[in-house]
């Protein structure tokens, strides 16, 4: 009996944990898209000259579920709408009317009316605003393997479920779709960019299909990242040799293959001769070679290829050079299907990068930025860093092209040269029940889309939009926790690696620090002291003209800047120079003082986040307070851990003391 007893309440008690746990999947699960329901569907019908979509139909249901207002909702394509995803939301007393010259420009209204429903950021009457995206492509890459597993993901595994399609189609492939085109992402890549060639097996392909024939509904197209060895791996063909007639023979083949099953097909994303992986360079043939070949396979279905640059051989001299240096004497040689996606910094995603010079050099060929939405190296799913801070940083930078132009102009159409234009994310997405991990990381995969959208919002407005959907619409929320947002990605710099430090990560896992980084057989810009090159006299990579170069890479003046110690950027200095411990920078302060404040500062910052949150506990639901208050905990813990192994560390070559008050620099 008293056992019988004693294994209910046990029982009792896993029920009321999983209560409590789906209270919270339940919770987190919904992103941004936490609208109530009417009771009674809200007036919602299109103009008579607009044939019923399977698109218009989602936006016809998401407004008659969700849109509050009193009066009639007028869903209307026409040719004289606004192109490309464009629209134009038009208030008339209390009717609404969303127009477009497509589906998906409709689309996009009505989720922006939503969003403007929910942020409290209504249209007065008689007012019109119209929006046309900055960006034509604005895709998600999946860094999603076939079994399941995610590169560089730390939300779960892959949303994808290879296993079980065809036959199975889970609902998150439809919820996935709509959180996205909520944001205006209109494409994905749904496999690795270190791409299995089993991803174009024809049993793959039907599986893809089905995830396409999902998304689709949303003005979302399928595309795939393909291993340019495939035609060996699959097809039994001796050579990928990209001018070998057989070779593209079967990549036409494949190509009709694909788009007898989605004709929609957006096209394919290649990581090339890098890391290790297969590429023309194989056969002595070039970039130019093997993404025109791909190109010319596509081109007859208006498939796109996107080529990247980030080209990663050990043997470089500066790795920072080499993606310029291998990209650069092809400028003009891609065929016009071609996008050539280059990273926002030159070398890999590091906490501040200064933005990659190809944007600015490559005047003749179709380039687009890469962003890494998920937080490799930035705390991955346990620190708290709003990422549009950064990618602003990139975007808004001016590239002193000939004619002028910040890297979000060279990137659009603004130059005219480009037929579409692209940017690309690398997805924070796993099966987890939140999506993300943090729930806070769903702030960057919501910036991202709205910065694709529009790069002309600034973070602080994504941020605001994003708090407010997603948690409280109550100042006394908003504000501190804007002012958080907006300073994580700072904070983050300044315990990780402050003054343009960079890669001073763990091997591996890229969480932790790990100056002094030197396993056994590692790459030689692994061996330590690589990217630091930290010495009794001072530290910083020297890439000035006496060094390796690279700042000649950029167009003048920032050569000149960049190059003189006198006028770099405090926050690349260590990026461009190698700097004496004792060097007195700007505040009066010699480079060892300045180190240990800004780690410093770092702690203190991500230990406010702690008493911030602390604060804001009343509005937020337990569930996800708690959740995103172990994270910030857990934040400031690795922040002295940063801040001790570095000072630590960079103390044995400084042979300085840490100064005793350590308080901010003046
Ligand atoms: O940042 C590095 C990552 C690799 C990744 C590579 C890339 C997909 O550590 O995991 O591989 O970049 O972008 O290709």
């Amino acid at each position: 009996m008293i056992n019988g007893l004693g294994r209910m309440k046990n029982w009792l008690w896993i029920i009321g944990l999983f209560f409590v746990l789906s209270l919270h999947a339940e919770d987190g699960h919904r992103l941004w898209l936490r609208m109530e329901r009417n009771a009674l569907p809200a007036d919602v019908s299109l103009s008579e000259s607009t044939e019923r979509t399977a698109t218009l139909d989602i936006a016809s249901r998401e407004l008659k579920d969700f849109w509050k207002g009193e009066g009639r909702v007028l869903l209307r394509v026409s040719k004289d709408g606004v192109m490309r995803d464009g629209f134009t939301i038009c208030r008339k007393g209390l009717d609404v009317e969303l127009s477009s010259a497509s589906d998906n420009g409709v689309l996009y209204a009505a989720y922006d009316l939503l969003r403007r429903q929910q942020a409290g950021d209504l249209l007065s009457d008689g007012v019109a605003v119209t929006e046309r995206p900055s960006y034509d492509i604005r895709i998600l890459n999946h860094w999603d393997n076939p079994d399941g597993t995610v590169e560089r993901g730390y939300a779960g595994r892959s949303i994808w479920k290879w296993d079980e399609l065809p036959e199975t189609v889970s609902p998150l492939y439809e919820e996935y779709a709509r959180a996205n085109a909520s944001v205006g992402i209109n494409a994905v890549v749904l496999n690795n960019v270190n791409a299995k060639p089993q991803m174009l097996s024809t049993g793959m392909l039907r599986k893809v299909a089905v995830i396409a024939e999902v998304l689709r509904p949303y003005g979302i197209r399928t595309y795939l990242s393909v291993n340019f060895a495939s035609p060996k791996a699959l097809g039994e063909l001796s050579t990928a040799d990209p001018l070998d007639e057989d070779v593209q023979r079967w990549w036409e083949k494949k190509a009709k293959e694909i788009y007898r099953l989605i004709p929609d097909f957006g096209g394919f994303l290649v990581k090339a001769n890098s890391e290790g992986e297969p590429g023309p360079q194989d056969y002595g043939r070039t970039h130019a070679d093997g993404a025109n070949m791909l190109a010319d396979v596509l081109a007859p279905y208006g498939g796109l290829v996107m080529w990247r640059a980030f080209v990663y051989q050990a043997e470089s001299s500066d790795r920072a050079c080499q993606a310029y240096e291998e990209f650069m004497p092809f400028d003009g040689q891609f065929r016009d299907n071609v996008i050539v996606q280059v990273k926002n910094g030159p070398i890999d995603f590091q906490p501040r990068e200064p933005f990659s010079p190809l944007f600015g050099a490559m005047q003749h060929t179709q380039v687009m930025p890469e962003f890494q939405i998920t937080q490799e190296y930035l705390g991955q799913s346990i620190h708290t860093v709003f990422l549009a801070t950064m990618w602003k940083d990139c975007l808004d930078a001016e590239t002193y092209r000939v004619g002028g132009g910040t890297v979000a102009d060279v990137t659009q159409h603004r130059g005219g040269i480009h037929s579409r234009s692209a940017v690309a994310g690398v997805a924070n997405i796993g099966d987890v029940v939140n999506w993300t991990g943090n729930d806070m990381a769903q702030a960057n995969w919501y910036a991202f889309g709205r910065l694709c959208w529009n790069t002309e919002l600034s973070a602080e407005q994504i941020a605001e939009e994003f708090l407010k959907q997603t948690f409280s619409t109550d100042e006394h929320f908003i504000e501190p926790v804007r002012q958080l947002l907006l300073r994580s990605w700072d904070t983050a710099v300044s315990y990780m690696m402050p003054l343009g430090l960079h890669h001073i990560f763990a091997f591996g896992h890229h969480y932790g620090p790990e100056p002094w980084c030197a396993p056994p057989d590692t790459r030689p810009d692994w061996l330590p002291k690589y990217y630091h090159r930290a010495d009794t006299v001072g530290v910083g990579f020297d890439r000035t003209v006496r060094g390796s170069k690279a700042v000649l890479q950029y167009h003048e003046p920032l050569a000149t800047l960049y190059g003189d110690l006198e006028t770099c950027p405090e926050e690349y200095l260590l990026w461009f120079h190698h700097v004496p411990w004792e060097y007195v920078m700007r505040n009066g302060l010699t480079l060892w003082d300045n180190l240990c404040y800004i780690y410093n500062s770092g702690v203190e910052d991500a230990r406010e986040f702690v008493d911030l949150w602390q604060k804001v506990q009343p509005y937020v639901d337990t569930e996800r307070y708690e959740a995103i208050q172990m994270r910030f905990e857990r934040q400031a813990l690795d922040a002295e851990w940063w801040r001790d192994a570095c000072l630590l560390y960079f103390q044995q070559y400084s042979r300085r003391s840490i100064p005793a008050d350590c308080p901010p620099p003046v």
